[in-house]
């Protein structure tokens, strides 16, 4: 299949900050636009969006979660016929001009998973990098070594066939990002981390619910550290 990038981005109620991401991400690929119950001001910007062609947009009639939206934006992705998947967040947090060295790898490489593994600056919580860093410590367990530099970040391109065959097996919510990354290097694939910085702003809007995401990712780990070793004994 010819390398046919577009670029799915899922987005809840990020009104300040979707409409500037869709336009510099348009200027690389075409936009798939996953709109997941948002509330009425992050709505009208994604219907905005979408009446002015900037975007496919797909509204989904309730809230299902960061991996719910993205799994919609993979199906539309394979329905319109591209062969790549590049994801990234609607908050504005991600450094754009980084989607051609993306690109550029998966053009390279189109059989493999391509990951953003974030720099960051002063601005990031240390609640957050701590948890960041357990994440990291499970999937380098599950994955058998040091595979995948960060489960977390949703800044990369996947190839839309092997992960639409994955993403309804993974967690819906936050738990989604870290657990394809798994599942997809278990299905063989090659992973290519690359560095790239992420901001966090001020008044930034994030949807991470820090006991109930964290409590759903341990659960998580505690499947997939089981299902690895499962793995590890059965050769399957
Ligand atoms: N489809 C969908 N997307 C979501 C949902 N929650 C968050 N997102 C999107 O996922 C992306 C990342 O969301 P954030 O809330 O910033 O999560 P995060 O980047 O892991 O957390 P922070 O490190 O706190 O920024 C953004 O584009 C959000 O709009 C959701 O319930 N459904
Ligand atoms: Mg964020």
């Amino acid at each position: 299949m010819a390398f046919s990038p577009c670029a799915v981005i899922p987005t809840y109620d990020n009104p300040d900050t979707v409409r500037e991401v869709v336009e510099l991400v348009r200027e690389h690929v075409p936009v798939i636009l996953v709109d997941d119950g948002s509330d009425a001001p992050g709505r009208a910007v994604v219907e905005a969006i979408g009446a002015e062609g900037l975007a496919q947009v797909h509204h989904r009639s309730q809230n299902g979660g960061k991996g719910a939206g993205v799994t919609t934006g993979f199906e539309l992705a394979r329905a319109a016929g591209y062969s790549h998947a590049l994801q990234v967040d609607a908050d504005g947090q991600h450094a754009l001009e980084d989607i051609p060295a993306f690109l550029d790898a998966a053009r390279a490489q189109p059989e493999a998973l391509i990951l953003g593994a974030p720099v960051y600056d002063d601005s990031a919580p240390t609640g957050r990098l701590v948890g960041r860093q357990i994440t990291r410590f499970w999937t380098n367990i599950e994955t058998y070594g040091r595979v995948i530099d960060d489960p977390m970040c949703g800044f990369r391109v996947y190839p839309v066939e092997a992960a639409c065959a994955l993403a309804p097996r993974c967690g819906q919510r936050m738990d989604f990002d870290i657990e394809i990354a798994v599942r997809l290097v278990w299905a063989g694939l090659p992973v290519v981390n690359l560095p790239t910085k992420v901001r966090y702003h001020a008044d930034g809007v994030s949807h991470f619910h820090l006991v109930r995401d964290n409590l759903r990712i341990s659960w998580m780990h505690s499947k997939l550290v089981l299902s690895s070793w499962l793995r590890l004994l059965t050769g399957r």
